[in-house]
Protein backbone atom coordinates (compact mmCIF):
# COMPACT_ATOMS: atom_id res chain seq x y z
CA UNK A 1 0.00 0.00 0.00
CA UNK A 2 2.97 2.16 0.41
CA UNK A 3 3.78 2.54 -3.42
CA UNK A 4 0.12 4.07 -3.43
CA UNK A 5 2.14 7.31 -2.00
CA UNK A 6 3.75 7.13 -5.50
CA UNK A 7 1.33 8.17 -7.54
CA UNK A 8 0.88 11.82 -6.62
CA UNK A 9 -1.02 12.60 -9.70
CA UNK A 10 -3.96 10.61 -9.01
CA UNK A 11 -6.48 11.28 -6.72
CA UNK A 12 -6.99 9.84 -3.58
CA UNK A 13 -10.68 8.25 -4.91
CA UNK A 14 -8.08 7.17 -8.53
CA UNK A 15 -5.66 5.46 -6.45
CA UNK A 16 -8.37 3.46 -4.33
CA UNK A 17 -10.39 2.39 -7.41
CA UNK A 18 -7.24 0.92 -8.47
CA UNK A 19 -5.77 -0.09 -6.08
CA UNK A 20 -8.76 -2.29 -5.55
CA UNK A 21 -8.80 -3.41 -9.27
CA UNK A 22 -5.09 -4.53 -8.84
CA UNK A 23 -5.63 -5.69 -5.53
CA UNK A 24 -9.05 -8.10 -6.88
CA UNK A 25 -7.22 -9.45 -9.66
CA UNK A 26 -4.16 -10.52 -7.00
CA UNK A 27 -6.95 -12.66 -4.78
CA UNK A 28 -7.87 -14.00 -7.99
CA UNK A 29 -4.93 -15.73 -8.87
CA UNK A 30 -4.94 -14.99 -11.94
CA UNK A 31 -1.88 -13.31 -12.15
CA UNK A 32 1.68 -14.10 -11.34
CA UNK A 33 4.31 -12.37 -9.01
CA UNK A 34 6.00 -10.98 -12.31
CA UNK A 35 2.28 -10.45 -13.99
CA UNK A 36 1.43 -8.45 -10.63
CA UNK A 37 4.83 -6.29 -10.69
CA UNK A 38 4.56 -5.52 -14.18
CA UNK A 39 1.03 -4.25 -14.19
CA UNK A 40 1.89 -2.13 -10.95
CA UNK A 41 4.60 -0.53 -12.73
CA UNK A 42 2.69 0.44 -15.43
CA UNK A 43 -0.16 1.81 -13.55
CA UNK A 44 2.40 3.64 -12.00
CA UNK A 45 3.91 4.69 -14.64
CA UNK A 46 0.79 6.06 -16.13
CA UNK A 47 0.48 8.20 -12.85
CA UNK A 48 3.53 9.94 -13.57
CA UNK A 49 2.26 10.66 -16.74
CA UNK A 50 -0.81 12.23 -15.74
CA UNK A 51 -2.67 10.00 -18.10
CA UNK A 52 -4.79 9.11 -15.02
CA UNK A 53 -5.66 12.52 -13.59
CA UNK A 54 -7.36 14.12 -17.06
CA UNK A 55 -9.21 16.16 -17.30
CA UNK A 56 -7.06 18.83 -15.66
CA UNK A 57 -8.91 21.12 -13.43
CA UNK A 58 -9.29 24.79 -15.36
CA UNK A 59 -7.76 23.65 -18.16
CA UNK A 60 -9.23 24.94 -21.70
CA UNK A 61 -9.23 23.79 -25.07
CA UNK A 62 -8.03 25.59 -28.17
CA UNK A 63 -6.19 24.81 -31.56
CA UNK A 64 -5.75 21.36 -30.53
CA UNK A 65 -4.03 21.97 -27.10
CA UNK A 66 -5.44 23.06 -23.27
CA UNK A 67 -4.29 25.91 -21.47
CA UNK A 68 -4.72 27.43 -18.17
CA UNK A 69 -3.51 30.82 -16.80
CA UNK A 70 -2.30 31.41 -13.03
CA UNK A 71 -2.24 34.01 -11.33
CA UNK A 72 0.31 32.94 -8.54
CA UNK A 73 3.74 34.81 -9.03
CA UNK A 74 6.93 32.50 -9.65
CA UNK A 75 10.34 32.99 -11.30
CA UNK A 76 10.19 31.23 -14.93
CA UNK A 77 12.35 27.91 -13.33
CA UNK A 78 9.32 27.73 -10.82
CA UNK A 79 6.20 28.72 -13.71
CA UNK A 80 7.91 25.82 -15.69
CA UNK A 81 7.80 23.11 -13.02
CA UNK A 82 4.18 24.32 -12.05
CA UNK A 83 3.22 23.44 -15.60
CA UNK A 84 5.17 20.29 -15.28
CA UNK A 85 3.45 19.06 -12.50
CA UNK A 86 0.56 19.23 -14.31
CA UNK A 87 2.10 17.08 -17.66
CA UNK A 88 2.58 20.14 -19.47
CA UNK A 89 4.83 23.45 -20.50
CA UNK A 90 4.86 27.22 -20.55
CA UNK A 91 2.32 28.10 -23.23
CA UNK A 92 3.45 28.35 -26.47
CA UNK A 93 1.89 30.85 -28.77
CA UNK A 94 2.81 30.64 -32.21
CA UNK A 95 0.40 32.34 -34.22
CA UNK A 96 -1.56 35.42 -33.98
CA UNK A 97 -5.38 33.66 -32.65
CA UNK A 98 -3.57 31.52 -30.43
CA UNK A 99 -1.79 34.39 -28.82
CA UNK A 100 -5.09 36.15 -29.03
CA UNK A 101 -6.76 33.43 -27.03
CA UNK A 102 -4.11 33.57 -24.21
CA UNK A 103 -3.94 37.30 -23.62
CA UNK A 104 -7.69 36.77 -23.11
CA UNK A 105 -7.79 33.55 -21.32
CA UNK A 106 -8.51 34.86 -17.96
CA UNK A 107 -8.13 37.99 -16.02
CA UNK A 108 -4.81 39.46 -15.86
CA UNK A 109 -3.27 40.29 -11.85
CA UNK A 110 0.65 40.34 -13.38
CA UNK A 111 2.56 40.22 -16.60
CA UNK A 112 2.37 36.46 -17.24
CA UNK A 113 5.13 33.90 -18.52
CA UNK A 114 4.86 31.93 -21.47
CA UNK A 115 7.13 29.59 -23.53
CA UNK A 116 9.92 31.25 -24.72
CA UNK A 117 13.08 32.12 -23.61
CA UNK A 118 16.44 33.48 -24.95
CA UNK A 119 18.25 32.42 -21.75
CA UNK A 120 20.96 30.27 -23.24
CA UNK A 121 21.81 32.25 -26.33
CA UNK A 122 20.65 36.14 -26.00
CA UNK A 123 18.90 37.10 -28.88
CA UNK A 124 18.39 33.58 -30.24
CA UNK A 125 14.93 33.14 -28.89
CA UNK A 126 13.15 29.75 -28.63
CA UNK A 127 9.77 28.01 -27.75
CA UNK A 128 9.67 24.98 -24.86
CA UNK A 129 9.65 22.81 -27.60
CA UNK A 130 12.42 23.64 -28.98
CA UNK A 131 11.14 25.26 -31.85
CA UNK A 132 12.97 28.97 -33.02
CA UNK A 133 10.76 31.96 -32.60
CA UNK A 134 12.23 33.02 -36.39
CA UNK A 135 10.82 29.83 -37.64
CA UNK A 136 7.57 30.12 -36.16
CA UNK A 137 6.64 33.14 -38.43
CA UNK A 138 4.88 35.00 -35.41
CA UNK A 139 6.18 37.44 -32.80
CA UNK A 140 4.27 40.06 -30.98
CA UNK A 141 6.64 42.18 -29.13
CA UNK A 142 5.57 45.22 -27.57
CA UNK A 143 7.45 48.05 -29.23
CA UNK A 144 11.22 48.53 -27.56
CA UNK A 145 11.08 45.03 -26.81
CA UNK A 146 13.00 42.34 -26.73
CA UNK A 147 15.28 44.58 -24.13
CA UNK A 148 18.76 45.32 -26.04
CA UNK A 149 20.78 41.94 -25.49
CA UNK A 150 22.51 41.42 -22.38
CA UNK A 151 24.57 38.69 -21.37
CA UNK A 152 22.02 37.07 -19.32
CA UNK A 153 19.24 36.72 -21.54
CA UNK A 154 16.00 36.76 -20.52
CA UNK A 155 12.58 35.32 -20.59
CA UNK A 156 9.64 35.92 -22.27
CA UNK A 157 5.93 37.18 -21.33
CA UNK A 158 2.40 38.92 -21.96
CA UNK A 159 2.76 42.49 -20.74
CA UNK A 160 0.59 43.52 -17.89
CA UNK A 161 -1.99 44.76 -20.60
CA UNK A 162 -2.87 43.40 -23.90
CA UNK A 163 -1.51 40.03 -25.82
CA UNK A 164 2.42 42.10 -26.72
CA UNK A 165 5.61 40.53 -25.49
CA UNK A 166 8.39 41.81 -23.37
CA UNK A 167 11.52 40.12 -22.06
CA UNK A 168 11.97 40.19 -18.51
CA UNK A 169 14.93 38.47 -15.81
CA UNK A 170 13.67 34.92 -15.80
CA UNK A 171 14.01 35.52 -11.76
CA UNK A 172 11.18 38.01 -12.13
CA UNK A 173 8.38 36.72 -10.71
CA UNK A 174 5.04 36.81 -13.13
CA UNK A 175 2.08 34.72 -13.33
CA UNK A 176 1.60 32.49 -16.32
CA UNK A 177 0.30 30.45 -18.66
CA UNK A 178 0.70 26.15 -18.53
CA UNK A 179 -0.27 24.21 -21.95
CA UNK A 180 -1.32 20.49 -22.34
CA UNK A 181 -0.76 19.18 -25.49
CA UNK A 182 -3.36 16.73 -27.22
CA UNK A 183 -2.57 13.45 -25.68
CA UNK A 184 -0.69 14.11 -23.14
CA1 LIG B 1 17.88 38.96 -24.28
Amino acid sequence: MARLGYLGLLSLLQKIALWEWVTRLGYMGLLSLLQKIALWEWVTRLGYMGLLSYPKAGYVRFNGARYKSFTERKTRGEAVQACAADGGTLAMPKNSPTNTFLANLAKVVKSRWIGLTDANKDGHWVFEDGQTLESSGYANWRPGEPKPPNPRGGCAGFWSRGSSWSEQDCNFRRGFICQLSEGV
